[in-house]
């Protein structure tokens, strides 16, 4: 569903204030790809719709009333739409409150409850702290895709424009909230033009679920659970550890402690091998456990119900073969005594997990796979949060003795890992060359077995992983995972390489920790960060990634990076009071408030931004601007601070283990490129080298007294540079007119003006900064004119 309030142009709608125009909903039945029903009900006349039923209504209250009567009617199972949580259902609600609308309220299948709002704050992790209305319907699951996105896909932006051309590759017709009135208060026409927009955005959502399979994999883990479809989206992790503990104690007859226990101290978490640095052009095999932690507990059979102590232990008269003693001296006692619930209960997760690879393997629709594989990722999670849930020093049932040894296990298999692979793989054995660990974290180890392809590291990397796993005690199993080659070793946590998993192609190019994807970076960093690691690892050419580092960084200092490629953007999460230091967007908004408060960012927004030249010493924070504000005044970038505060970190990680540091520092930073500066005026922006007063000979540059358009010397070449600027002119016109065809085509709006405002899509910016060159071109070529060319 998805409804239009009308918008006061800049001002969050109000319930008493704001009339409810129209309301669109599509229905569909699981597993079907399109609605059987597709409708929308409009206050005031509306012309029709092809395959929609338009239903018109003359007040908005009969609309409300009609609108309930049909959610009852058409009795759906889920109910969903983009924010409609947050905002469209406590909207009609509330309105329909204070139209005083009767029955309006009974949205639910249980008669006369009604449906009624409530606040709520959840915090976790994984989510951070949001505000939240909750609203009952019973007998109806509220699944609202915003919240399905927030949890489970990390985006730049959340807007339903920027989520669909992501995931769809189109973007939806944005009717800009400041015409919404007119077109309103049109015709049928226009209020057609309305409808179709809301019914456009109305089955938005649905298509993206039906892509994202979001119901088929909620549903799943709900069942695997055993928690209710909304807690997935409503709840944390540990409610579903509770719920399957509550499912498998009551199947033993057991209680499960209801008191609040002492959470116990902090315990020792995982390893991380020391990384040997460096670039290595030669295969990297990576072994790594299959689900360590669950695996662990499994094995060792480690449970609430099967924890020992010496007490027990002697009034039970056990002997030793009975129980196990931990790494961490804790004691358990075997599975052929009494086996533990949360082994059974990881041994479920884990066979829906592997059924979930099994599906995936089988899949050959790249967007599917990433689907499927989100879905195994979401059973891993759930398993390894059974660990968590014994850690969790706030947790409803800690148990320090359980966790501690999970670690334990763990910290001592890696250091065995290690090991075996450079005790067996040596020359003295009959191996060409002595391999080595040369990085490993938790449970993984990258193995350099000195081989020189892709095929020999892959044979000797399965071998090695089956023969280390009979090392353990089942089910622990150490996997052959894949090759790196070649592989950039920078840090812990830190690194990228090509990931083979057949010796034919590689998968892809794979980055940890680095600046490869962005979202608080500009767009420029991420970029050249991606260039220069696909001409250090695909091309092999190191040198090539130095030049090209180089000569971005000149073209940066010179003014000659598109904007768009500059723009940050943060989320205004906090209001003013709430920072507890100066940011950037957060000074920027109130700027913008003061400039005009309609179009300034709002709370929750994503603001975008680009840092301006200003005098020296200026805090960054006061040096944020609005981008299109800088396109529109001509104002200079402070190119100085995009090389020092965004690029030079990032790059350096990256060239160290290649250049080595001092290298990397001075030929980055330091070099020849980095003085084009002085050559220009840095005063001007790049797109200002042109456009200044009439003070330079557009021939030759040299400063002018008078308006000319050409210097003495250049006068009897004026008709030649006057065809090249005609020619600058038409090319900027081409270029503009391919970008705007190119937001009107992703629209996939025939509308003769381009209503797209997103701030959020470069093109956006590239056509504005067009816009603007042309402009500018405009006006120097005018200057021909007016001296009488
Ligand atoms: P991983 O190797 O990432 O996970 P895994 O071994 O459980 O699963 P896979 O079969 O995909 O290798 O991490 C190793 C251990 O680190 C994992 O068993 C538990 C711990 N861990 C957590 O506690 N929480 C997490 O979110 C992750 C990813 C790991
Ligand atoms: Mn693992
Ligand atoms: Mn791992």
């Amino acid at each position: 569903m998805k409804h239009v309030p009308i918008l006061p142009p800049g001002v969050f709608p109000e319930p008493d204030k704001d009339p409810v125009i129209q309301i669109a909903n599509m229905v569909v039945r699981q597993g079907e790809h399109s609605p059987f029903i597709r409708n929308v009900f409009t206050l005031n006349t509306c012309a029709p719709v092809i395959g929609s039923h338009v239903m018109s209504f003359m007040t908005e209250k009969e609309l409300l009333s009609k609108w309930a009567m049909f959610v009852r009617e058409v009795d759906a199972d889920i109910i969903t739409g983009y924010n409609i949580q947050n905002f469209d259902l406590p909207y009609l609600i509330n309105r329909a409150h204070h139209l005083k609308v009767e029955n309006f309220t009974f949205l639910g299948r249980i008669k006369d409850v009604k449906s009624v709002i409530k606040e709520s704050t959840i915090q976790s992790k994984q989510m951070g702290k949001r505000e939240n209305k909750v609203i009952n319907i019973e007998g109806r699951v509220q699944l609202d895709l915003l919240q399905i996105l927030f949890r489970d896909y990390k985006l730049r932006s959340y807007s339903l424009n920027a989520v669909s051309y992501h995931f769809l590759q189109e973007q939806k017709e944005d009717v800009h909230h400041s015409i919404i009135s007119d077109l309103q208060n049109g015709n049928e026409q226009t209020r057609r033009r309305l409808a179709v927009y809301c019914l456009k955005d109305a089955i938005l959502p649905l298509r993206l679920l039906d892509k994202l399979m979001c119901v088929i994999n909620y549903m799943e883990m709900a069942r695997v659970t055993g928690v209710p479809l909304t807690y997935l989206l409503s709840r944390g992790q540990q409610i579903k550890v509770i719920s399957q503990l509550l499912r498998k104690a009551k199947e033993q007859n057991l209680l499960i402690p209801a008191q609040k226990i002492d959470p116990g101290e902090e315990y020792e978490g995982a390893t991380v091998i020391e990384p040997n640095k460096g670039y290595y052009n030669m295969p990297i095999a990576t072994l790594d456990f299959s689900s360590l932690y669950p695996s662990i507990m499994m094995a060792h059979n480690l449970c609430y119900t099967t924890l020992l102590n010496q007490n027990t232990i002697a009034k039970e008269g056990l002997t030793q073969d009975q129980y196990i003693k931990t790494p961490s001296g804790n004691l358990f006692i075997k599975a052929n005594m009494r086996k533990g619930l949360l082994p059974e209960i990881l041994e479920h997760l884990l066979s829906a997990r592997k059924k979930a690879k099994a599906d995936l393997k089988m899949e050959t629709d790249p967007f599917k796979q990433k689907v499927l594989d989100g879905r195994q990722l979401a059973l891993k999670i759930s398993a390894n949060s059974v660990y968590g849930f014994t850690g969790a020093q706030v947790g409803k049932l800690p148990c320090l003795e359980i966790s501690q040894s999970v670690t334990a296990f763990g910290r001592m298999m890696i250091e065995q890992t290690k090991n075996y692979v450079e005790e067996t793989y040596t020359i003295e054995n009959g191996y060409k060359h002595n391999a080595k660990v040369i990085y490993g974290d938790t449970d993984s180890v990258m193995c350099k077995f000195g081989v020189e392809t892709v095929q020999e590291a892959m044979k000797l990397g399965r071998e090695a992983a089956d023969y280390i796993s009979t090392k353990f005690v089942e089910p622990i199993k150490l996997e052959f995972e894949k090759v790196y080659f070649p592989y950039l070793l920078i840090n812990k946590k830190r690194y990228a390489g090509l990931y083979w998993t057949n010796p034919v192609k590689y998968d892809k190019m794979d980055c940890k920790g680095l600046e490869t994807v962005r979202r608080d970076n500009c767009p420029l960093v991420a970029n050249l960060i991606n260039q220069c690691l696909q001409l250090i690892l695909i091309d092999r050419n190191p040198e090539g990634g130095v030049e090209h580092a180089k000569q971005t960084i000149s073209d940066l200092l010179c003014n000659r990076i598109d904007i768009s490629n500059l723009v940050i953007t943060k989320e205004l999460t906090k209001t003013d009071e709430e920072y507890s230091a100066k940011q950037a967007h957060v000074e920027l908004a109130n700027r913008m408030k003061k400039r005009d408060p309609g179009s300034a960012p709002q709370l929750g927004d994503r603001v975008p931004y680009v840092i301006i030249a200003a005098a020296k010493k200026t805090a960054a924070y006061l040096k944020s601007e609005d981008p299109i504000y800088v396109l529109e005044n001509n104002i200079a970038i402070d190119t100085q601070y995009y090389l020092e505060n965004q690029l030079s970190k990032p790059l350096l990680r990256i060239f160290e283990p290649i250049l080595g540091e001092k290298r990397a520092e001075s030929e980055l930073l330091k070099g020849e490129h980095t003085r084009t500066k002085t050559m220009m005026t840095s005063k001007v922006g790049g797109l200002m080298a042109f456009a200044t007063k009439k003070s330079s000979c557009i021939g030759c540059k040299v400063p002018l007294d008078n308006d000319a358009a050409v210097c003495k010397h250049c006068k009897s070449r004026e008709s030649e540079i006057y065809q090249k600027e005609i020619s600058t002119i038409n090319a900027l016109e081409e270029k503009f007119s391919r970008l705007w065809t190119q937001c009107q085509r992703c629209q996939g709006s025939l509308h003769e003006d381009v209503l797209c405002t997103s701030r959020d899509c470069p093109i956006f910016y590239m056509r504005k900064k067009v816009q603007k060159d042309l402009e500018d071109q405009d006006k120097l070529v005018k200057r021909f004119d007016e001296n009488e060319w």
